[in-house]
């Protein structure tokens, strides 16, 4: 009977422990700004293809180079960590990341896929894009989209720094794409905020990167149960 107790008390103890670790388990949060004058960035001129042009409002597509929300906050900064992830292994997602050209412009601008996940690329344009990756170390994409081929699949087995996409049909198209092999990563929206959660106690090095303006980065110690804040400026070059 003693006996019994015993493993009762001691099974509630680590019940308890257990679910304090996962409310425990810690983030890095903050928010990414455009310091000074921002450049007045013109639309982009898709004259070209009269197809999509008559596809934007007012006939403009904007220039997605600097999308800046209020107080300069900026979007499309990719934050991660480059030191100090957990070294466990993060089996890849079975959905596919989705890549979309409509109106001859690419959506997202900036997005993430794991090592291996299925990259799935729409066409709903109905016209000739021409799909164009720019890696490294992955093995490039370049394959002709015709207006009856309304999607397609690949993927890209190794990690490897941001590396962009374009048309070579829309030379005005750009997208970038980053393959990683774990989930500790955040894309900004126009608020700029970032979150990055699922980390243990313990010291890591944070990297901001956008497209344009290259990268910056900060080292933060994240604690039981508060996240770790650290905030990015960044400026014309
Ligand atoms: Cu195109």
């Amino acid at each position: 009977m003693r006996t019994s107790w015993y493993r009762v008390g001691v099974s509630c103890v680590a019940a308890v422990m257990l679910s304090g670790m996962q409310a425990w388990a810690g983030s890095v949060t903050g928010t990414i700004k455009f310091d000074g004058q921002p450049p007045a960035l013109k639309p982009l001129d898709t004259t070209a293809d009269p197809v999509c042009h008559s596809k934007h409002k007012d006939k403009s597509l904007p220039n997605e180079v600097l999308v800046l929300g209020s107080g300069q906050t900026m979007a499309n900064v990719l934050v991660r960590v480059t030191k100090g992830a957990p070294a466990k292994d993060h089996p890849a997602p079975t959905d596919p990341v989705i890549l979309t050209q409509e109106g001859c412009r690419y959506a997202p601008h900036v997005f993430v896929i794991r090592a291996g996940q299925s990259l799935k690329v729409l066409n709903p344009d109905g016209i000739l894009h021409n799909v164009h990756s720019l890696p490294k170390t992955n093995t490039a994409l370049n394959k002709a989209m015709p207006a009856n081929l309304t999607e397609m699949e690949t993927k890209f087995d190794k990690v490897e720094e941001p590396f962009a996409f374009k048309c070579d049909i829309h030379p005005w198209m750009q997208a970038w794409c980053f393959v990683t092999d774990n989930p500790y990563y955040s894309i900004t929206k126009e608020d700029g905020l970032f979150n990055i959660d699922g980390l243990d106690a313990g010291e890591y090095e944070i990297t901001a990167w956008h497209e344009r303006l290259g990268t910056k980065t900060e080292t933060v110690t994240v604690k039981d149960g508060e996240p770790a804040k650290v905030d990015f400026a960044f400026a014309k070059k």
